[in-house]
């Protein structure tokens, strides 16, 4: 098998029984693994709701290393839809033409400098350096910060060894205090600033609410990003045709990219919690137990998607799930997008070829379920295009 391949290990429970089971830190999780089933779901908010107990909705459950309610995520329509419509303007800004092109500008040098180097690790010296330095962008902050991020290494509430770290996800709250008191004193035209001055309701949002949306943009959009951008990378050095038809059929980009976020579908799952005695797939859930939108699995339903193990990087018909459904879609979507069109395009200009010398893979270990994510790290040597 190919070393970029993402296998799907969910397909036979998802044909028998549509479900799967995960023990997660003793508060058990029934995971959805149809398309349809995922997407009904996620549409009913009354039966399964996001606003539970601060961390209990994400899988592995962060009930022990946070607190913070995030924002819009962990909220319930009506109140989602008020802070979704206060924060949505902000997260559309990178479909700007400007922040396009510094966003390309940034993406260009980290290219020209991998072209340089005889190896590259690409999650740490590329995908990690992508997805902080972009970051600055979407808080509208001084590009410079992007290397206190950086040297907090890929996980935001992992250390290398534990699936969560309190003391690691402290360095986060830590900062995020820190910048909220920054921009209280000196306001400028970053995200804290536009969020320490809105209001809903008449009432200026509090400190915790803005901490709130800013864990989200912190942790939501990392290891995301990361593989994605990753898994890109090993993708194409194994298929050098399609980095050859994306430098001749630049209009495919946009569809190349969708494909991608199907296919490697950086988000595994997305909890809700049970509010009332209720049925998936014929099955009995009780009122207050968590289930799961497993994003991945669907993105594999072959009732949906022909070939579904096949990225097909023209792909025409993509109703993926890979940034969720319904009202809780994705707030970064927008950000995480053109952060790939942005490398994708680049890489067809700049990159012959991509050589693969080795990898060690990320396996995220869900019991039943053993699922490739990414990598542990990758070594590879972009090769320019000689003219
Ligand atoms: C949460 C989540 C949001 C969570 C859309 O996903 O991403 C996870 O990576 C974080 O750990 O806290 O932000």
């Amino acid at each position: 098998m190919e070393k970029s391949a993402l296998p799907d290990p969910f397909e036979n429970a998802r044909l028998e029984k549509g479900l799967g089971d995960l023990n997660d830190q003793n508060d058990a999780v029934k995971m959805i693994l149809r398309h349809k089933d995922v997407r009904k779901t996620a549409h009913n908010y009354k039966t399964f709701k996001s606003g539970a107990k601060p961390g209990r909705i994400v899988v592995p459950s962060e009930v022990n290393i946070r607190e913070t309610r995030q924002i819009p995520f962990e909220l319930d329509p009506p109140i989602h839809g008020i802070y979704r419509a206060l924060v949505a303007p902000w997260f559309k800004r990178p479909l700007q033409v400007e922040y396009t092109e510094k966003l390309k500008a940034q993406i260009s040098a980290l290219v020209d400098e991998a072209l340089q180097k005889d190896k590259v690790e690409v999650i740490e010296e590329f995908a990690l350096v992508i997805q902080s330095r972009a970051l600055t962008l979407l808080l509208n902050i001084p590009y410079e910060e992007a290397e206190t991020w950086i040297s907090w290494g890929t996980h935001v509430f992992r250390s290398e060894d534990t699936a969560l770290d309190a003391d690691k996800a402290n360095i986060l709250y830590d900062y995020i205090d820190k910048q909220i008191e920054r921009a209280i004193e000196r306001p400028g035209e970053d995200l804290y600033s536009m969020l320490l001055a809105s209001e809903v309701d008449g009432k200026k949002l509090t400190k915790e609410e803005v901490k709130g949306v800013m864990v989200l943009t912190f942790a939501g959009g990392r290891d995301t990003i990361i593989n994605a951008v990753t898994n890109a990378i090993a993708y194409l050095s194994e298929h050098q045709e399609s980095l050859e038809r994306l430098r001749k059929e630049p209009e495919i980009i946009r569809k190349a990219v969708e494909e991608m976020i199907r296919y490697f579908s950086p988000l595994t799952q997305m909890g809700r919690v049970v509010t009332e005695n209720t049925q998936v797939c014929e099955h009995a859930i009780k009122a207050d137990t968590r289930v799961s939108l497993c994003w991945a699995s669907a993105n594999r339903d072959a009732s949906v998607f022909e070939n579904p193990n096949e990225l097909v990087v023209d792909r025409k018909i993509n109703p993926h799930v890979g940034f969720g459904f319904s009202h809780h879609n994705c707030l970064g979507a927008s950000h995480a997008r053109q952060i790939m069109n942005v490398l994708l395009s680049t890489l067809s200009e700049k990159v012959a070829s991509i050589e693969l010398f080795d990898c060690k893979e990320n396996i995220e270990d869900l019991e039943e379920f053993q699922r490739k994510v990414g990598y542990e790290y990758i070594n590879v040597k972009f090769n320019p295009i000689t003219k």
